[in-house]
């Protein structure tokens, strides 16, 4: 009986060695390890032996067949995957167009750039036009041309990393804002302006749940004749509306930016605390997406533009604080910590 199982187990690894493919090893399995194979037939006789034959029989019956299902199974998975490419290319020539296909794994646009793209959507829809400028920007851009020269206290609250420039060259910084844009487009344009203009911004900042040292804004200027404050609160209602939807509350409040008379912000009821105050509202219940302001007659002066004759509005928003306030996000510095966990889910 040990003989047997000896000639068994050399006929099965010598057949092994030379299977050609997965319905062969169907076949081998069969003749090896089924219900008729000669290993399972002298397995059901061990009962009948005496019992000293029982021990030695039964014992290498059993590490035989153990031994034989392990190959099965590894050269299963080899001789699969095997199959699978020959029918992709068989050597008849042909391709099985039938085979579900490999699946390419997709990228996707980060959530910012989503909301780029859905809040110019919207503006574009308004009749504004998207515009793009440096993000390394002269002092004169960033500050002097918005009414902010050298030693005004409003820089303080905007400071950035500065570039060194040549020796009597003007001084170069990472822009804190969008707005230098407004000076840019004024300057090769004549009215009517409408524009937005979406890019990153870079400010000295101690990163919190809602700061972070390099954020995006977007900007919009509309300069024309006849525009008035009403102008602005009608299209950032609108925006607001088109954005959040209806029930949504949004609130006005005086504030200063010197490049506009007179200066707003506006902010959107929290969505966590439904207005009560929490860790994300600071406690207020409101969260601010936005400063605003009707053009700065200087700044109109500054590019050529009469202020008698043209008026305008301006704004620039927070985008990843829009982001937040849509989809419940808690900590802007979510955003740019690289998660894949967190970017998948939009
Ligand atoms: C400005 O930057 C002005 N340029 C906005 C403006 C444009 C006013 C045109 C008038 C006319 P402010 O510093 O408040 O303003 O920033 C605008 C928005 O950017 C804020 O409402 C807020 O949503 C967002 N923001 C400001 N600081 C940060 C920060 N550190 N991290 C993320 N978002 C910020």
């Amino acid at each position: 009986m040990i003989e047997k199982l000896a000639d068994i187990k050399s006929k099965a690894l010598d057949e092994l060695s030379s299977l050609a493919d997965f319905n062969e090893l169907e076949v081998w399995r069969v003749r090896y390890l089924g219900k008729k194979s000669e290993l399972t037939q002298i397995l059901r006789g061990v009962a009948s032996l005496s019992q000293e034959q029982r021990k030695t029989v039964g014992a290498s019956a059993n590490e035989l067949r153990s031994n034989l299902e392990v190959l099965y199974s590894e050269n299963k998975d080899a001789l699969k995957e095997q199959a699978f490419q020959d029918v992709e290319t068989t050597a008849k020539g042909y391709k099985d167009i039938s085979l579900p296909g490999r699946p390419i794994p997709l990228g996707r646009l980060h959530p910012i750039t989503q909301t780029v793209n859905e809040i110019c959507g919207i503006f574009v829809a308004l009749g504004f036009q998207v515009v793009e400028g440096p993000e390394v920007e002269w002092d004169y851009y960033n500050f002097e041309a918005l009414n902010i020269p050298p030693d005004h206290p409003a820089r303080d609250m905007w400071d950035t990393l500065w570039i060194d420039t040549e020796s009597g060259q003007r001084p170069m910084l990472l822009r804190t804002h969008t707005s230098p844009m407004q000076i840019r487009v004024m300057e090769q344009t004549q009215p009517p302006v409408r524009v937005v203009v979406p890019g990153k911004v870079y400010r000295y900042e101690a990163t919190d749940a809602t700061h972070e040292s390099m954020f995006y804004q977007l900007e919009g200027l509309a300069v024309d004749e006849y525009i008035t404050f009403a102008d602005l609160k009608g299209t950032l209602y609108e925006f607001a509306k088109r954005l959040f939807g209806k029930e949504r509350r949004v609130r006005f409040r005086c504030d200063y930016f010197p490049f506009v008379e007179p200066g707003v912000e506006m902010a959107i009821d929290c969505f966590i605390c439904g207005g009560k105050g929490c860790r994300l509202c600071s406690g207020t219940g409101w969260i601010e997406i936005l400063g605003a302001g009707m053009v700065h007659p200087d700044v109109l002066r500054r590019v050529n533009y009469d202020p008698e004759v043209y008026t305008g509005f301006a704004f620039g928003l927070g985008l990843e604080r829009i982001h937040m306030l849509r989809y419940g996000i808690e900590d802007i510095r979510l955003f740019y910590s690289n998660d894949l966990r967190f970017l998948r889910q939009f």
